[in-house]
Formats: C-alpha cells, structure tokens, sequence
C-alpha cells in the first residue's frame, strides 16, 4: 500500500466507524482495524473524522458571463476546492448555438486537464437544439461521458434560454439516452417586466436584484418544470432551489414517485434577501437571489427530513471591481459569488453544531451527487472506490475570510463566517494535496470523470 490514514472514525452516508483505511494506486484497497505495510506512509487520524471528498456538483469556472469572466479559473477554483475539502467539481460548458455537445465540452475539457487541481465532470448546458442535431447528439455525449444537460428558463437577453416545447424535447432525449435535464428556474418575462419597472423608478440599488425576481418568480419556473417532467415521465434535477413554494412542489412530485431531484444551496441555507439591504449589498448578488426567512426555514427543513438531495455551490465568483459596476444600477452587477472552499466546511459545521449528522452531510455533499451523476468511482469510502478522501477535525474552529481562502477572488460573501470543524488534509486519488492550511498540490493534477449513464 502507499497510504494507510490510522485510527480515524469514517463517515459514510450511513453510519460512523473506526476503521484504518489502506490506499494503493490512487485507490482504497484495504479497510480494518490494524492496518499494516512497511512500506506505506501512515498518517495517524486519532479524533478526526474520514469523509469522502465531496462533489461539488455546480460550478461556474472561467466562465463569461455578464460582460466578464468569472474570476477563478479552472487552477483556481479547483485549488480552492480541494482547500475546502472538494475532490471533483462539476463545471457548466455553454453549448452555443451552430455548436455541438462534445465538440463543446472538449474545448473546456483540454482547459481544466492542464488546470485542474481536483477531479473534474461536466454538465454540458444546452442552449440551441441546432434544428434537432443536438437532440441526436446526446447519445455520444454520454458515452463521451457527459451524463446531464442543463436548461435555463431564464437569460433570455444572454440567449440562453430554452422554452417549454425545446426543455420538454430535452427532457424526453436525455431520458431515452441515459441522462437527466438539470434546470435553473425562474421566469424570465416577469423578471424582465419587474426590472423594466424599477430601473422607470428610480430602483437601482442591489435590493432591487430581489425584488425583481421574488418568491414567486422562481415558484412559477420550478413548478412549470416539474409538471413537465412529471408529465414527460423524465428526470429531473433542479439546481439552486431557494424558494419555499418551488420546494414544495419539487417535493410533492418526488412523494409521488417521480424522479425529481433538488439541490440547493449553503447561500440559501445562510443568508436571506435581508443581505441586499448591505452596503456590500451587491457582492451578494447571484441568480436566483437568497428569499425571505420562510424559505431559508423551508429549506433546513428539507436538509434535515431527507427531501434535498444535494448542497452544491453554483461557485462563480467575481471581483469587487466588476461587482461595482452595479453600485449605481443593479441590472449590471455580474450574478454570481464564490463558494467551493466553504460548502463542505460550512454543510460539516451544521453537523459538529448538532444541526445534521455527519452521515446527512456526506450524503448530500457526496454521496448523493456522485450517484444521481453516474460517478461511479466516488461519493463513499469503500474498497474499489478513488481515494478522495478527506481528514476533518471536528474541533477545529475557523473563521473565513478572503485572506485565507486559496481562489483568486477578493472578496467573499463568507467572510467572517466561522465554523466550527474543519478539513486539515484532502486528498485526491491517494495524492495528498491540502495539508494544514496549505494547498500542496499542483496544476494538473485532476483528471476528468467519465460519468456513467444514468437510469432512473
Ligand atoms: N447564476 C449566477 O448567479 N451565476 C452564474 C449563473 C447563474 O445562473
Ligand atoms: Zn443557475
Ligand atoms: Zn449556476
């Protein structure tokens, strides 16, 4: 073996145990008490806890939006990451109109293997079926192995958005070809009316980012989505969800037996629209934006009765300076905040506070990711599988601020946060790449993630 981590406890989905664990080859080989071999490096874990490394199932890196690009690359955002514990993101390739799938996501792919800091997948978004080519596409797309499509209701202006017959068209390909429609939900021609409507006001400060796209602007999206896909018999996963009524739906569709699955986000579970009324304000704007208390309630509660099935981040952060083009105008502030480092540290500090178990935050962070996606290979610690693991001190407290992160953003909407536990070692594949604070590995590192077909 080259590794053996002794005298921990490990996380799974499903329960805690000590247990060493023996790594070879980048992969887990050996799980008992008493470990041995001459010739491996033995860290000793006593008192922390070993998790899979988390999937961070939504990330925007390099990615121009909003008259810029987001502010971490592929080698930043990856090398925050695995700071915070993350061994694979999912990133969002724009397939564009005249383009193809593959031809798409292969650009961004032969980026991030010179890049990536962490193990990388990809959901391809869909934004034009190229008079139906893309649509027969699918199928090489998942033996390529891009498993998920995403669709946006909203970004109509940004030529984005798909409409119900095109996302319904969506829904029903990716089904028959071992994939599953991801969606971001909002209503784009109430957004734009309500924002139309403000900026003749005179309401141009950040509040207005909320007030243009409310509750039941994301409802009505969330809920059109859902009927579609209860109707098409086709899964689907929502990203993002931030609004109570939306929940409920989503939730009401997957108590009928329907494959509707739902994401949010530690944004959502945090902060409120309260943070628009900031100074800073505008930093925290993202699409869709944080709601009111009920929803913020609505969705813990779903954290803890088992309902959501994934926190990820939707990781995109910008800089203060473009966030500032908005301070007289919120239409222009770049929608997106920085996240990847703080989702497990932030989701295992609700654990260590006694707000979830540590089994509920790896299935959410991990497990339950790595299987509605196909990783096939990641998302619990178990022989056979990648050792992406990570090393969490339960008593470690840490307060996050911008100084301490390791992206290249230079502000956070997390600073001054503290949680308490903390990962102190992430490893990817076996190679050992954060080690008390310091990131230790190198550009490159990552590789892409086939992922599976998925059958739902
Ligand atoms: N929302 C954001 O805030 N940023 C990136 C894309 C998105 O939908
Ligand atoms: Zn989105
Ligand atoms: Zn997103």
């Amino acid at each position: 073996m080259d590794l053996i981590i002794k005298n921990g406890t490990i996380v799974t989905a499903k329960d805690m145990f000590k247990s060493d664990i023996g790594v070879a080859d980048g992969k887990i080989v050996a799980m008992g008490t008493d470990l041995k071999d001459d010739n491996a490096k033995v860290v000793d874990a006593s008192g922390k806890l070993i998790l899979p490394g988390a999937i961070d199932a939504h990330t925007h890196l390099a990615m121009p939006f909003g008259g810029t690009i987001s502010a971490d690359s592929y080698e930043a955002g990856t090398r925050a990451a695995v700071c915070g514990g993350v061994t694979t993101v999912f990133d969002y390739p724009m397939q564009r109109k005249g383009h193809g799938i593959v031809e798409t996501v292969e650009g961004r792919k032969q980026m991030a293997e010179k890049e990536a800091c962490c193990d990388f997948a990809f959901h391809c978004c869909i934004t034009d079926l190229n008079d139906g080519a893309i649509l027969d596409e699918f199928k090489s797309a998942v033996d390529y192995g891009v498993s998920s499509f995403k669709c946006f209701f909203v970004y109509k202006k940004e030529g984005m958005m798909v409409d119900d017959a095109t996302f319904v068209k969506i829904l029903m390909k990716a089904k028959e070809s071992g994939a599953i429609t991801n969606l971001h939900a909002e209503n784009p021609d109430m957004i734009d009316l309500r924002i139309a409507q403000y900026l003749k006001e005179g309401k141009t400060d950040a509040w207005y980012h909320y007030m243009s796209r409310p509750e039941f602007v994301a409802a009505e999206a969330d809920k059109r989505a859902v009927h579609w896909a209860v109707n098409a018999d086709a899964p689907l996963y929502i990203v993002h969800m931030s609004d109570k009524e939306g929940l409920e739906a989503a939730v009401d569709a997957k108590m009928k037996g329907s494959k509707v699955f739902i994401e949010t986000c530690p944004q959502y579970l945090e902060f409120t629209c309260d943070v628009y009324k900031r100074p800073d304000g505008r930093n925290f704007v993202c699409s869709p934006p944080m709601k009111g208390e009920e929803s913020r309630q609505a969705l813990w509660q779903a954290i803890k009765n088992g309902a959501i099935d994934t926190v990820a981040t939707d990781h995109c952060p910008f800089q203060q300076s473009e966030k500032d083009w908005g301070l007289n105008d919120f239409t222009k502030i770049p929608n997106g905040c920085a996240g990847v480092e703080n989702l497990y540290p932030y989701m295992l500090g609700a654990a260590t506070d006694g707000i979830i178990s540590y089994s509920r935050a790896v299935e959410l962070c991990s497990t339950n990711p790595a299987k509605i996606f196909g990783c096939t290979d990641k998302g619990s610690l178990a022989i056979g599988k990648d050792a992406d693991i990570v090393v969490y001190d339960p008593k470690k407290d840490f307060t996050i601020s911008v100084s301490n992160m390791h992206s290249d953003y230079d502000h956070t909407i997390w600073e001054g946060k503290t949680v308490h536990g903390y990962p102190v070692q992430t490893y990817v594949r076996g190679k050992l790449v954060f080690d008390d604070g310091d990131y230790v590995g190198k550009a490159g590192d990552g590789k892409f993630v086939k992922c599976a077909p998925v059958n739902f």
